[in-house]
């Protein structure tokens, strides 16, 4: 089986190729000479989810899904949720969105959080929707140098590493992105 993941984050795909059976076949965005930018206009992570996946399903035809991350910090009503990945502004990296994280959390004690991942899947004509989240900590400084993206200030719970100190396989297992995954894998498995 054949099945395009429509991200333009390589270590997103990277997570998602080592959880996904052997039998799927995943196709990057580049496989299949997708190379503009796909418009992530929508106010939830849920519709920019979709909003990913239509455009794959619209201009090439294929079956297709998109995963759209946000993380959600307590003390700061739910920000940057939907806008995690510009949060310091556009075109800054992620290191700009921890910095900003930091100094935003200073001498705050209250540091819960948590990472849901919405992926929307368009198959054989239907439209499906998992959701995973994962609860946590933000850190005080940053820990770690694998993963990516907000990776070394998320403290997951129950769990002394953050997602950028563990293996990737171990932030698979417990990660808001595998958990999603492991609904779409059963989603396929029935169907
Ligand atoms: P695509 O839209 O092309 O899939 P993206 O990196 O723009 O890639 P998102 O919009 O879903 O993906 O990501 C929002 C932000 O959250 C972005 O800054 C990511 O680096 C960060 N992020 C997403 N998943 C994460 C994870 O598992 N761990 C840490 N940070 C993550």
């Amino acid at each position: 089986m054949k099945l395009v993941f429509a991200t333009h984050n390589p270590n997103k795909f990277k997570e998602v190729k080592l959880l996904l059976p052997q039998h799927i076949e995943l196709l990057s965005l580049t496989d299949i000479g997708c190379t503009e930018d796909i418009p992530e206009t929508a106010d939830t992570i849920e519709g920019n989810a979709v909003l990913k996946v239509e455009h794959v399903r619209n201009r090439y035809n294929l079956d297709c899904f998109a995963d759209d991350t946000g993380l959600e910090v307590s003390a700061l009503n739910g920000d940057p949720g939907v806008y995690s990945a510009r949060y310091a502004g556009e075109g800054k990296r992620a290191n700009d969105n921890i910095d900003k994280l930091l100094k935003n959390l200073s001498g705050v004690e209250d540091r819960s959080a948590r990472f849901k991942t919405a992926i929307a899947m368009t198959i054989n004509l239907e439209s499906v929707m998992f959701l995973g989240v994962c609860d946590g900590t933000i850190t005080k400084s940053r820990r770690g140098d694998k993963g990516f993206g907000y990776d070394p200030v998320f403290l997951p719970d129950g769990h002394n590493q953050t997602f950028a100190e563990m293996r990737l396989e171990q932030k698979g297992k417990i990660g808001h992105r595998g958990k999603a995954l492991q609904q779409l894998i059963a989603y396929l498995t029935k169907s």
